[in-house]
């Protein structure tokens, strides 16, 4: 059986259905503290904080494998760093003890951009680099990270992991993330809404559309353990723009759509970004390539939420 720890958050809503259709129905648990907002499969509540809870629920499904996509985001993470950390690290080490405990054969642990920081090269970001993050997001990216490599090395657990660029996807409301501006713009626009973006114009950041994101996890799950060459994490990117650059994407759709820029405090985490990265080492190893660049992300959030707030058509 599949666990997926965080089965509501942005990943999860969007990566279950790739697992039910791979796995099937019966093979796959979403486990959350949150409410799904719509059904998907077999849901247990599960508080990953409390190491016998997800104990019990492996052993009661018989869990195999884990994905680990449970997480305060970056901005909302620094509102309350202790309790940010805490909850990022408990969920973390307890995934990382049940596996090894449980023989889990294999474990997928995100980490993101927002582990690289000021002392790292801003533009084409090298898979290795000095990781001195400026949230505590970033911070607990770098620590799991760390332990992944540890039980890798020291356990022989196979914990896998990729460095997410910002992801834009239609399946959830955008959360406490630096670079859901990207995904509350289409829902803005599509309403006919303007958006007051809270990063500057020229803000070039790392970004991905989901299915590239979930495409590049799975690949990364199914690669055979001789070509993963990197226990820490895979950086991974899909494209780079700005504000300003997807601001002129939608207009191409709604030409009368207009973005304000009114940055605030996630514009100086935006800055300790990187503005692209180097993916070279993940297609090295187990042949990644991105399939979405700005235009075609653009007409597919356009035309999945334009399905979901057009008023549907009433024929009376
Ligand atoms: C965030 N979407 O903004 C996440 C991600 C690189 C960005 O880590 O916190």
């Amino acid at each position: 059986t599949i666990l997926v720890i965080g089965a509501n958050g942005q990943i999860g809503t969007a990566l279950l259905p790739r697992l039910h259709a791979i796995y099937g129905l019966r093979n796959v648990i979403g486990a959350d503290l949150r409410r799904p907002d719509r059904e998907q499969g077999q849901f247990e509540w599960l508080d990953a904080t409390q190491a016998d809870e997800l104990a019990a629920l492996v052993r009661r499904h018989r869990v195999t494998q884990i994905y680990h996509l449970a997480a305060i985001l970056s901005a909302k993470g620094e509102s309350d760093p202790i309790w940010a950390w805490n909850l990022n690290m408990q969920t973390l080490l307890n995934v990382l003890e049940v596996a090894r405990i449980h023989q889990i054969r294999k474990v997928f642990v995100p980490s993101s951009i927002a582990a690289f920081g000021d002392d790292a090269p801003k533009y084409e970001t090298p898979q290795t680099a000095v990781l001195d993050p400026a949230t505590v997001y970033g911070i607990s990216k770098v620590a799991a990270e760390n332990w992944s490599l540890y039980y890798h090395k020291r356990y022989g657990l196979d914990v896998r992991s990729l460095r997410f660029p910002g992801l834009i996807s239609y399946q959830s409301m955008p959360g406490g993330g630096t670079t859901d501006y990207a995904v509350a713009i289409f829902h803005a626009a599509v309403q006919g809404k303007s958006y007051d973006c809270f990063l500057a114009e020229n803000t070039l950041l790392p970004m991905m559309y989901m299915d590239d994101a979930l495409r590049a996890t799975l690949e990364l799950m199914e690669a055979p353990e001789s070509r993963i060459s990197v226990r820490t994490s895979y950086n991974l990117t899909g494209m780079s723009f700005t504000p300003a650059d997807l601001t002129a994407s939608i207009q191409t759709y709604f030409p009368e759509f207009t973005t304000r820029y009114l940055p605030d405090f996630r514009q100086a985490i935006a800055d300790s970004w990187p503005k692209t990265i180097d993916d070279t080492v993940a297609r090295r190893d187990w042949g990644w390539k991105p399939d979405y660049d700005l235009t075609r992300m653009t007409q597919e959030m356009i035309t999945r939420l334009s399905a979901v707030y057009q008023p549907l058509i009433h024929t009376s």
